[in-house]
């Protein structure tokens, strides 16, 4: 695992044992949303004419530092579903990308499109926690779990509705890690997370190795319709842009420029 990865999960171990101590299961279990019937990620993606883009509300990141802090999430996201986005991605770490649980509920009250919920996932009470605040799907990473955690977590998620994104970096993660019955998509991330390195390749070259009945998803680093249309061409259904819209002061227009 990169040390900026081992920093964050050890972080997000803390968080999740004080959070449950501050809101225990059975409050969580007490939300609305945990009633509500979620939105397929999947279907919003395979929608024929759809745009298959995933637009990300990021304020930080590692790399990158800040992006945008003043964009409010109303505008934005609804401006990324009126512009054609599929479907939203929500960051929700605070610590290391400024994000929060109210962001992504504050998505929810405003659009009605399925919600990705992005976070570092290593217990499975985040699970349930992304149910509560109105997520769709939930992301889980490979490079920091092991399969029998991505079976376990998985299921649960896939228990209460919510469709699984698996995250991978590598073609050794992807055959450890892809287990049809635990995930819905399969998501290549395009930067290396040790060096912060970025190449489409990854994406490319991964394509053909991912089950045909898994969606397949191409993550960061995209810009332009181009490359979309490259990923498209090789299978890809959904796009997953942040960065490109979140440095514009209006990101919602950056991404109307490009639907
Ligand atoms: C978006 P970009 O380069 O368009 O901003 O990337 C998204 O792929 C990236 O934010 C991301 C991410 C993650 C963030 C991919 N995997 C895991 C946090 C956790």
């Amino acid at each position: 695992m990169s040390t900026i990865l081992q920093t964050i999960i050890a972080h997000k171990r803390k968080e999740v044992a004080a959070r449950r101590e501050l809101v225990p299961v059975k409050l969580l279990e007490s939300s609305l949303y945990f009633k509500s019937q979620p939105l397929s990620l999947r279907q919003y993606l395979l929608r024929p004419h759809g745009s298959g883009l995933i637009a990300e509300f990021k304020r930080k990141s590692p790399s990158k530092g800040w992006i945008n802090q003043y964009a409010p999430v109303e505008r934005t996201t609804l401006g990324y579903m009126q512009a054609g986005a599929a479907a939203l991605s929500i960051l929700t770490d605070t610590e290391f990308f400024g994000g929060k649980n109210e962001d992504l509920t504050t998505a929810r009250r405003f659009n009605f499109c399925p919600i990705l919920r992005k976070d570092f996932v290593v217990d499975e009470y985040q699970i349930l926690e992304a149910k509560s605040v109105g997520a769709d799907a939930v992301l889980l990473i490979a490079a920091v779990l092991t399969p029998e955690e991505i079976g376990v977590l998985g299921r649960l998620a896939r228990s209460l509705g919510l469709e699984v994104l698996l995250e991978v970096h590598n073609a050794a993660e992807l055959a450890r890690s892809v287990q049809v019955e635990a995930v819905d998509l399969v998501g290549v991330n395009n930067r290396n997370l040790h060096d912060f390195s970025w190449s489409l390749d990854t994406s490319l070259e991964l394509a053909a190795a991912i089950p045909s009945d898994l969606v397949k998803v191409s993550e960061s680093g995209i810009s332009t319709a181009a490359t979309i249309k490259q990923l498209r061409e090789a299978g890809y259904r959904g796009f997953l842009l942040g960065e490109a819209f979140m440095r514009h002061a209006r990101p919602e227009r950056a991404c109307a420029a490009l639907v």
